[in-house]
């Protein structure tokens, strides 16, 4: 198989909503391009980029799928991504590696709502994009309202490069305002015919293509001094405005076409040979201090690994981009962010679940590998040591986290087993198990991310499970001053068991000073495991306790600390003073120390106004600023405070700090509120006391 230089890879991602024709379209390159000689569908389960059984069941895309077509001299790699926001993560990865984004529209709906979670990845890396509005073929098709739609939403880069000609279930043309042709297809597309403008559409064409023209000169200065000299440009002459434009995210180009009947998708093709960049144009990888890494065909060989896929039968599958030099197989390279040395024995160009080795993948490309054997999702290989390796890609947090079990208490171990391969898979799913709430948790997306890990657990490894809803992690403390002494005292039979302990309970503050009024004869500041400080000073004064009984009643208030008198939750931020007892020459010992203290310091902690503390999050809603009135007043019924409202493009950023017992299924009722409009980050901020009807509520 041949290897392809630079100029002549495009490595494109296919995006958009759910539904809007991703899959379809990239069967149908496929065909165009003349590596399939029969189109699957979606619906029949047989298309080459939805081959996961979880994906025909679901009728729809889960994992983005590599694929690629050699079409006239240049190799184009198609990323065909899933559209539902839960599986973002296959979004980001496939975006990062892409040279231009295909972001479909479906020609029903104009810009669907969720457009902006995707198009938030594409313009953070301002990736060059290019719209495609498909479905043109269908009844409740409207070219003229999607156009706008996407103006309203992109704005003036918006660029038509064609319209659509009986538009509905009549669907046969397309005029093409950069080739000035009328593409007439057959019932069943592919190759058109090319034929002159009719009359009846000449001067809204001419129109059209004049803005087009301007659009293209605009990108740069030589072409706009050629453009007013001729009043028109060359086709050459556009296509080089046009790719300046993308790559300053300066100009969208608009496509139309319908997917399913195969009409306009070759020509699609072509413009992306022609004019979208290539892997050279696009721009280069950065190191994770900003340093470009510039695409070099002849330097050593570099390869960013973008996706790990762990196949039940086959191992785990890296796929990855040559960021510079060409690749081998049988390569050895190391590892920047283990040290440790990987041998690329197999080179494979990845088609949906098909593999087809190669002997080389050049600069640019994308390819797969099987069994590296310490090298993860976002690891940067190289030939040599590398000052920096190429930036991580970032997956957002949980927004959904819920308590797993085994049914069976012996699949236990598989099931860590298990999730850590998912984990591996899916940067967006997090585990780790709680020793504190004795629980392990799983964090994912969403609902809908929720069932796939479910689905792929019970049908893949055959594990029965159960989701809960985790335990919160409570905290307590104590809100005043309050001294107690207790004597254990035991007489029975032998030797007896005697010690007495008074000590002083007080809250603790940062920067607290030391307590006045006592004799300090030693402090020790412990910071908890838990979060939070326990402060014990020894104030004894006459050896009323001898010092080597300390570190007992020290060991008698931490079993209280690890088992809080309120609820049983750890306490923290509390100060200890013992600064009087007793002891008997015989009878006194560690135990008996151990327990007066215990004892102490509950009582006392229960007549200190004890609190029952919960963890608090930081929230940060993003919101269209339509929404904003609903989303903040479900965050106030949460028992929210609002901290800020900031603007962030078209968005508005409300920041809120909202207690997680309140945040159980947020994800999927803020998606409700705002028809999937929103996305929200959060993390933890602090503990604060929960009122007294909530622990009432908490019992
Ligand atoms: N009429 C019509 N239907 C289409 C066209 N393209 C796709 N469809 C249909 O739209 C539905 C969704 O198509 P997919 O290709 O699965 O869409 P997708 O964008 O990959 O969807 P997700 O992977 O779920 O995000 C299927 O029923 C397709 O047959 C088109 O050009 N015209
Ligand atoms: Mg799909």
């Amino acid at each position: 198989m041949k290897v392809f230089d630079n100029k002549h890879i495009k490595n494109i991602a296919l995006l958009g909503s759910n539904k809007s024709g991703k899959t379809t379209l990239a069967e149908t390159m496929l065909f165009e391009a003349g590596l399939i000689n029969r189109r699957g569908t979606v619906e029949n389960h047989n298309t080459i980029s939805d081959y996961h059984a979880l994906e025909h069941e679901r009728e729809g895309s889960v994992y983005t799928t590599l694929l690629h077509t050699e079409w006239r001299n240049y190799k184009i790699n198609i990323l065909d991504t899933p559209g539902l926001d839960d599986f973002i993560g296959e979004v980001i990865s496939s975006v990062r590696v892409a040279d231009t984004c295909v972001y479909l529209i479906n020609a029903q709906h104009g810009v669907e709502v969720g457009t902006e979670l995707i198009w938030n990845q594409v313009d953070e890396l301002r990736k060059p994009t290019l719209f495609v509005i498909n479905q043109l073929d269908h009844p409740k098709s409207n070219f003229e309202q999607s156009l706008n739609s996407l103006k309203e939403h992109f704005g003036s880069a918006v660029t038509p490069m064609q319209f659509p000609v009986n538009e509905g279930v009549e669907f046969n043309g397309i005029i093409d305002l950069l080739k000035m042709k009328y593409y007439k297809f057959a019932p069943d597309g592919g190759k058109p015919e090319k034929l002159s403008i009719p009359d009846h559409l000449k001067e809204k064409t001419d129109r059209m293509h004049n803005e087009l023209v301007e659009k293209a000169a605009e990108n740069d200065e030589g072409l706009m001094e050629l453009y007013f000299e001729k009043g028109t440009l060359t086709e050459d002459e556009m296509r080089k405005g046009l790719r300046l434009g993308m790559m300053n995210h300066d100009v969208f180009p608009v496509f139309s076409i319908s997917a399913k009947n195969d009409m306009g998708s070759g020509r699609l093709m072509g413009f992306i040979d022609n004019v979208a960049p290539s892997a050279i144009d696009a721009m280069a990888e950065h190191t994770t201090s900003g340093e470009e890494i510039p695409l070099k065909e002849d330097a050593p060989a570099e390869v960013f690994v973008f996706k790990t896929r762990i196949e039940p039968n086959l191992g785990q599958l890296s796929f990855f981009k040559v960021v510079s030099g060409t690749l081998d197989a049988g390569t050895e390279l190391i590892n920047q962010q283990t040290g440790q040395s990987e041998r690329f024995n197999q080179l494979f160009i990845i088609d949906g679940h098909s593999r087809n080795e190669v002997k080389s993948l050049g600069t640019g490309d994308l390819g797969a590998t099987l069994k590296l054997k310490n090298t993860s999702t976002n690891d940067t290989l190289s030939a040599g040591n590398l000052e920096e390796p190429v930036a991580p890609m970032e997956f957002p947090s949980p927004r959904l986290t819920v308590a797993i079990t085994a049914t069976n208490r012996s699949d236990e171990e598989k099931l860590g087993e298990v999730l850590s391969r998912l984990t591996a898979e899916d940067p967006t799913i997090r585990v780790n198990y709680s020793s504190e709430l004795k629980q392990l948790l799983l964090g994912c997306q969403g609902e809908l991310h929720l069932s796939v890990v479910k689905w792929i657990l019970e049908n893949i490894y055959g594990l029965s499970i159960e989701f809960a809803t985790p335990k919160i992690s409570y905290r307590e403390t104590i809100q005043s001053t309050a001294e107690c002494l207790y004597r254990h005292k035991k007489q029975s039979g032998g030797a007896g068991q005697f010690a007495e302990v008074k000590l002083t309970v007080m809250p603790y503050y940062e920067g607290m000073a030391d307590p006045e009024g006592f004799t300090i004869r030693q402090k020790q500041e412990i910071d908890l495991d838990w979060g939070g400080k326990l402060i014990y000073y020894n104030c004894i004064v006459g050896g009323a306790i001898d010092a080597r009984f300390h570190p007992s009643i020290l060991k008698g208030v931490m079993e209280v600390m690890e088992n809080g008198p309120v609820t049983g939750s750890y306490a923290r931020d509390v100060v200890v003073l013992v600064h009087d007892g007793k002891m008997h020459p015989v009878d006194s010992n560690d135990i008996a120390f151990k327990l007066a203290g215990g004892h102490a310091f509950k009582e006392a902690f229960l007549n200190a106004r004890p609190a029952v503390l919960e963890p608090v999050n930081e929230l940060e809603v993003f919101v269209p600023e339509e929404l904003m009135g609903d989303v903040m007043t479900d965050l106030q019924t949460r028992r929210s405070i609002i901290t800020g409202v900031d603007v962030k493009g078209n968005y508005q950023v409300i920041r809120a700090k909202t207690p997680v017992a309140e945040l159980d299924k947020y994800t999927t009722s803020l998606r409700s509120i705002t028809q999937g409009r929103s996305s929200f980050v959060s993390k933890f901020s602090e503990y604060q006391p929960v009122s007294q009807e909530n622990i009432a509520a908490m019992a």
